[in-house]
């Protein structure tokens, strides 16, 4: 069924503020205001949109290093976004945590740089909501790699024998690093190996962001009136490199050029146009208003302070005085 077109809109502009989100990271990097590495989730916005939209607040999110578009989708706000990635005190996790990981647990939000440790400790979390008999449920996002990880099928294991309220949901974006999944793997639809842990698998367009919600609505549906986990894999594309050195010298320009004409927001924007009627005033309003929050987002970030030397080896359980 479609969607009433003021939450088409509303979707439309949480995948558009990802994509300047991760333009403006790409900016700053460059000028040297952020550190370290940035792993863009450029292509990849519906999946994380779709499958944002069709949890609850008190349900918890488990993202990866490419997790800055989970956690717009999750409603983490932009600033504080913004300041944690330059290694602010305004950042979620005082800047400590930078871009691989971000936690928020008001938003019930842990993003964690392991492959596959997202499943991992999503698993725990799920198993721990069971015990508890709270009718809550965990989306634990992955990549296409991460499922080559002994620790990933472990847990998928024993999230099916004990039916966790869980839903995996991997973004096979064709490539872990530089790895093309027809080097790592047999089967090319995830989903049919995970199928035989004896769980809900399925493979669905990871571009098309109403497919997205659908599917994942459904999911939570299952996982959160006792009936298992789901394993949803979302094909999708990275648009940009894996990180900021990379200069995709492994992929093809005609590849790229294929899955450029698969972009989740220009399809959405053309289909919204069509099924509605919306002039490209209304985009570009759009485009114009994402753009003032994300520039207001990168003066907030800049003015935060670095957190003071004295602070360095605060939470850290290894330091000379021992555990806390
Ligand atoms: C346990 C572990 N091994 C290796 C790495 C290094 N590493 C970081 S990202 C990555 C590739 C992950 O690929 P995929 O799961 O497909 O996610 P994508 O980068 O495509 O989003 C690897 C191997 C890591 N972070 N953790
Ligand atoms: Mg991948």
């Amino acid at each position: 069924m479609a969607l009433p077109l003021e939450e088409a809109l509303e979707l439309y502009r949480r995948m558009l503020r990802i994509r300047f989100f991760e333009k403006k990271m790409d900016f700053l990097f460059t000028h040297g205001q952020v550190h370290g590495t940035c792993h863009f989730s450029i292509g990849q916005e519906a999946s994380a949109v779709g499958a944002c939209a069709a949890i609850q607040e008190d349900d918890v999110v488990m993202s990866t290093h490419r997790g800055h578009g989970h956690a717009l989708a999750r409603g983490l706000p932009l600033n504080n976004l913004m300041a944690e990635l330059m290694g602010r005190v305004d950042g979620f996790c005082s800047g400590r945590g930078g871009t691989q990981h971000v936690m928020s647990w008001k938003h019930h939000f842990i993003a964690n740089g392991i492959t596959g440790g997202t499943a991992v400790t999503g698993t725990g979390i799920a198993l721990a909501f069971a015990l508890k008999k709270e009718p809550r449920v965990v989306l634990s996002f992955s990549g296409d790699g991460a499922i080559n990880e002994g620790h990933y099928h472990e847990t998928l294991n024993l999230a099916a024998v004990w039916k966790l309220p869980i839903i995996f949901l991997c973004e096979n974006n064709l490539y872990a690093m530089s790895t093309h999944t027809k080097e790592s793997m047999v089967l090319q639809d995830i989903s049919k190996r995970v199928e035989s842990y004896g769980m809900k698998s399925i493979t669905i367009d990871g571009n098309d962001i109403e497919m997205v919600k659908e599917t994942v609505s459904s999911a939570v549906q299952n996982a959160r009136t006792g009936l298992g986990p789901v394993f949803i894999e979302c094909k999708t594309y990275r648009f940009s490199g894996h990180s900021k050195n990379d200069l995709f010298l492994y992929r093809t320009r005609e590849e790229e050029a294929q899955w450029l004409k698969k972009d989740p927001i220009e399809k959405y924007e053309k289909i919204i146009k069509e099924r509605y009627g919306e002039s490209n005033e209304t985009f570009k309003r759009i485009h114009q208003e994402v753009e003032q929050e994300l520039d207001a987002a990168a003066i907030f970030a800049q003015n935060s302070p670095f957190p003071p030397e004295a602070s360095l080896l605060d939470h850290c359980w290894c330091s000379e005085g021992g555990l806390p």
